[in-house]
């Protein structure tokens, strides 16, 4: 099914497939047909009266899937998770005026500060209810019909709404240009009345672009010149760290060919994890700054040069602002700006750059590079305790892995206690760390498990915490409804872990309702035992034979894993994070 459907991508001709069309199409089609091209076949969303006769063009089109989700909120972030995984695609939902479109924008802000491509198309008034302005459902019933688009436009990078048929097309290709081209979400406003109305169809056939601008030549040849140089002077003692916007603005292939061929070391901050191989000889683990493991912290802040490579510098991504590294031994590379030492380069971008510098540096000299890159990765402890400690969990998970797996994190202990874990070849990392909205883990699996599928990758797995999967919840019915199969690690201890560590250990407002976890997919549409099951793992034992059971491992039906965990435990790097918190908000 994912070769014909790549197939049908790669051959695609809109008047193959909308027959009768002509040189002329639908507004709701073209858009369509634009997200064909762009690689996105899922379109998440909920209906609503404004987005009904869309819908329609959704369902229909033979190559674009609807999936409903149980709330907008959830949507936004399945559409994030599905962007975050299709690499180098976008992230697309509709939801409907007003009520819909300002509960998805807690996610739509989230794939902002975490520059994640999405397209928030939202069902809006006709365009002459616009200019009349009735007191219509979903109003503030104030006349003020462009709140929510001012809204967006705090949260998005380009807005607009579709007012003409005669500019349809033109304001919807700028707008998904800057969605890709700026990996940042976009609003688009699609009018009742304009959905089916027909514009010329000869656009498509001019795709979009898709890379970002050409550098100025003269300044970038001199930012070329400086690097080399400064790595030259390092005498083979460079190091690579690479982070979020590595991914995001699609440099993996790039910093992959730089490490190739210079043999430099390479680390990665929380947000760039598997943006590098975890098994590759030279890659060296983890860099959080006085978070980080002591080998890898000295190895790095030791180094002459640190190539550092879209970089997002917020506290959970850097040790609480620990970068013990001085400006002038770093070369920062963004994907619209370059430093070098104390000097910035605006408009000079990393997707043009990276080849050039790469073909300027020497490749690497047996004995010349410094190549004692620290043992990455934990073993599981050996002690005689049967507690389900963070200590044992995620090493003992962490054999788990399989090549290609994506691995799901959720803010609170799994996030911290999964970074140091080396996850196995073509590994995807999925966490939000930036924005950090608890709940935000189900909606982005469901999305991140779509994109998998397409995409030929492995088994997608889950670790939340209780609370936050009580946020958005819902959500499992959804990937049952689609037949999608995660395994989903439930880490019950009791209430927010991670907020008793910065504040309130022993408080109430730390605790939360336990739930019958195991029953939770048989009640949200599942059958245990037929369609989906569940588990809870009391101890060690329990848990080691659960992950060695290959009928659990091959995962043929959802499941659900409840793991009884201690209170008041913690992954180590979360304890000092959270110290560091604490102290902070003092
Ligand atoms: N509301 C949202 C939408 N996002 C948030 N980040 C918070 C509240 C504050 N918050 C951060 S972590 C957390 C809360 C309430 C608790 C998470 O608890 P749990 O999922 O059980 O994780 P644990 O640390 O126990 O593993």
């Amino acid at each position: 099914e994912i070769n014909k459907l790549k197939h049908e991508l790669q051959t695609l001709k809109v008047d193959d497939h909308v027959p009768g069309m002509g040189d002329m199409i639908e507004i709701g089609s073209y858009i369509m047909e634009r997200l064909v091209q762009l690689g996105c076949t899922k379109m998440f969303g909920v209906p609503g009266d404004f987005n009904l006769g869309f819908l329609d063009y959704i369902e229909d089109h033979p190559l674009i899937d609807w999936v409903g989700s149980c709330n907008e909120l959830n949507a936004a972030y399945a559409a994030d998770g599905y962007a975050r995984v299709n690499d180098g695609s976008i992230g697309a939902l509709t939801t409907t005026f007003g009520v819909g479109e300002l509960s998805a924008i807690n996610g739509i802000a989230g794939a902002f500060s975490e520059h994640v491509p999405v397209l928030h198309i939202v069902g809006v008034p006709s365009t002459s209810q616009q200019k009349n302005k009735p007191m219509l459902h979903h109003t503030l019933g104030d006349g003020r019909y462009d709140a929510y688009f001012k809204a967006a436009q705090q949260f998005t990078i380009a807005q607009a709404s579709i007012d003409s048929k005669e500019t349809a097309g033109a304001v919807i290709d700028r707008v998904l240009t800057e969605c890709v081209v700026m990996a940042r979400p976009v609003y688009l406003m699609l009018p009742t009345d304009l959905v089916s109305e027909r514009i010329p169809a000869k656009r498509l056939k001019t795709p979009l672009n898709r890379t970002p601008p050409e550098n100025d030549p003269d300044v970038e040849a001199f930012v070329l010149d400086e690097i080399v140089k400064l790595v030259e002077e390092a005498q083979g003692d460079a190091v690579i760290l690479i982070d979020a916007c590595a991914i995001r603005h699609s440099v993996k292939e790039e910093v992959k060919e730089l490490f190739k061929r210079t043999g430099f070391p390479v680390y990665s901050a929380p947000m760039g994890k598997t943006a590098v191989d975890e098994t590759e000889d030279r890659y060296g683990g983890i860099y959080v700054g006085s978070i980080s493991h002591p080998d890898i912290k000295e190895k790095v802040e030791s180094a002459n040069l640190i190539i550092s490579v879209g970089a997002l510098k917020s506290d959970f991504n850097t040790g609480n602002f620990t970068y013990h590294i001085p400006i002038g031994r770093t070369i920062e590379l963004h994907s619209d700006h370059t430093r070098v030492q104390f000097a910035g380069f605006p408009g000079i971008g990393m997707k043009r750059l990276l080849p050039k510098l790469t073909s300027r540096l020497h490749p690497f000299k047996e004995g010349a590079i410094k190549l004692d890159v620290p043992k990455f990765g934990l073993s599981v402890p050996q002690d005689n305790s049967d507690v389900i400690t963070h200590e044992y969990f995620w090493p003992r998970v962490g054999e788990f892995f399989r090549p290609k797996d994506v691995i799901v994190a959720e803010t609170g202990t799994s996030s911290f206690g999964i970074l140091d874990v080396k996850l196995p070849s073509g590994a995807v990392f999925v966490s939000q760390i930036l924005w950090g909205s608890i709940g935000w883990t189900v909606g982005s699996t469901l999305g991140a498990a779509m994109a998998a599928k397409e995409r030929g990758l492995g088994r997608t797995i889950l670790f939340i915490g209780d609370g936050s999967m009580q946020l958005t919840v819902q959500e499992l019915s959804v990937m049952m409804h689609h037949n999608l199969k995660p395994i989903i690690f439930l880490l019950n201890n009791s209430g927010y872990t991670i907020e008793r560590y910065i504040h309130g250990m022993k408080r109430k407002y730390n605790d939360i309702t336990n739930w019958k976890w195991t029953h939770l997919l048989n009640t949200l549409g599942g059958e245990e035992g037929k369609t989906c099951q569940s588990y809870t793992v009391n101890n060690r034992d329990e848990l080691s034979r659960l992950l060695d059971d290959a009928t659990f491992a091959s995962t043929g039906k959802i499941q659900l894993v409840e793991v009884m965990m201690p209170q008041e435990d913690a992954p180590r790097a979360l304890k000092v994070q959270t110290e560091l918190t604490g102290k902070s908000n003092r």
